[in-house]
C-alpha cells in the first residue's frame, strides 16, 4: 500500500511519467533526428503538457541533448517553467474563509470539498461544509455521508430552491458559531450555460457582499482525464468569478497528468490541490517540486 502524499503522487503519475521519461531518454541520447523530435513532441502532447510548453521544452531538449545530467537539468527548468506562474503569496484557507467549490458536472466537486474539509479539520482548523447543490435530490445525501464520516458539521437545506439562500443561512450560522472555513459545495453546471453561470455570480456576490468578515476563496474542480477542454471550463468560470486555484481531480489513473503545465501557463490559475483516489485522505497540496520529481521519476515518497 503506499501511504505517504508523495507516493500517492508518484503512484498517480505513473502513466503519465512512462511518456515522459520514453521522450527524455530519447534526447539524453544524443541522437536527434526529426523523427525523433516528432515522436518527442507526440509523446509530450498525448501527456496534455500543451503545444507551448512542448514547443519550449523541445528547444530546451535540443540544445541540452547529450549531456549526462539532462535528467537533473531538465528537473530544474520545468520547475523553473511552472514556479513563475505559481503564486506563492495567495494563502490557503485561513481563519474566516468561504471556499467556493465550483466547476461542470461529474469533476468532482463534492469529494473535493469532503476531502478539503478532512484536511482542514486534520490541520486544527474548524470547518463547516454548506450543501448549495440544490438540483439534485441526492446531492445532499452524499454529502451528509461525507460529513458524517469526516466528523464535520453540515448546513443545507433539503426543500430549497435557491443555493444563493442556502448559502445566505449558511453564512450567518457560520458567523454565529465563529466557523474557521466554510466549504461550499455548488452544482454541476456547464459553463455555457449563461443563466447557470450568472447564479454562480449571485452567490458570489452574496458572499462577498452580506459577510465582509469573511474572505473568499474560489476553486474550480478539473477533471484531468478531459484534458484541453478543461481549459476552456476554467476560462469561462474565471470572466464569471475570480478564481484563485485549481483543484485538479482524477490525476490517478490518467496519463494526462501534464495538463499542469497548461493549467499554470496557459489560464495562469495556480493548481492548488491534486485529487488523488476517491477516499477522504486522496487530496495532496500542489507543490512544483514534488510534482515535476514525480513526473521525471524521482524518489518515490
Ligand atoms: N479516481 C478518482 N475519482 C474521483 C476523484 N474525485 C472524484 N472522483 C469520483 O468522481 C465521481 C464524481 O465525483 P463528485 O464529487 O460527485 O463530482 P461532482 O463534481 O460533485 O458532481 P456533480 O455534483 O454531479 O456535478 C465520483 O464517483 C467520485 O468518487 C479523484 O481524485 N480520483
Ligand atoms: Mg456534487
Amino acid at each position: 500500500m503506499v501511504s505517504s502524499p508523495l507516493g500517492r503522487l508518484f503512484k498517480s503519475l505513473s502513466r503519465t511519467r512512462e511518456k515522459i521519461l520514453h521522450a527524455v531518454h530519447k534526447i539524453a541520447a544524443g541522437k536527434v533526428s526529426s523523427d525523433s523530435i516528432h515522436e518527442i513532441e507526440a509523446l509530450l502532447l498525448s501527456a496534455d503538457v500543451g503545444v507551448a510548453t512542448t514547443e519550449e521544452i523541445i528547444r530546451w531538449l535540443e540544445s541540452n541533448a547529450g549531456s549526462s545530467s539532462v535528467g537533473n537539468d531538465l528537473r530544474s527548468y520545468l520547475q523553473d517553467l511552472l514556479k513563475a506562474e505559481m503564486d506563492e503569496s495567495s494563502s490557503a484557507e485561513s481563519e474566516r474563509t468561504v471556499v467556493f467549490i465550483v466547476g461542470v458536472n461529474g469533476t468532482g466537486k463534492t469529494t473535493s470539498a469532503a476531502k478539503l474539509a478532512h484536511s482542514l479539520k486534520s490541520g486544527g482548523i474548524s470547518v463547516i461544509l454548506v450543501g448549495a447543490d440544490t438540483y439534485r435530490a441526492a446531492a445532499v445525501e452524499q454529502l451528509k455521508q461525507w460529513c458524517s464520516a469526516a466528523d464535520v458539521p453540515l448546513i443545507c437545506n433539503e426543500s430549497a430552491q435557491d443555493p444563493s439562500s442556502v448559502i445566505f443561512d449558511g453564512l450567518e450560522a457560520a458567523s454565529a458559531r465563529e466557523a474557521g472555513t466554510v466549504i461550499i459545495d455548488t452544482a454541476g453546471r456547464l459553463h455555457t450555460y449563461r443563466n447557470l453561470m450568472r447564479e454562480v455570480e449571485k452567490m458570489y456576490r452574496i458572499a462577498s457582499t452580506k459577510f465582509p468578515d469573511f474572505s473568499i476563496v474560489s476553486y474550480i474542480t478539473l477533471d484531468a482525464n478531459l484534458g484541453q477542454n478543461s481549459l476552456s471550463q476554467a476560462r469561462t468560470f474565471n470572466e464569471h468569478i475570480p478564481l484563485d486555484g485549481v483543484i485538479l481531480t482524477k490525476m490517478d489513473g490518467t496519463a494526462r497528468g501534464g495538463i499542469v503545465f497548461p493549467i499554470c501557463r496557459e489560464l495562469r490559475i495556480p493548481v492548488k490541490y491534486l485529487g488523488v483516489g476517491e477516499t477522504l485522505e486522496d487530496l495532496i497540496e500542489f507543490n512544483v517540486e514534488e510534482y515535476v520529481a514525480s513526473l521525471l521519476g524521482g524518489d518515490e515518497g
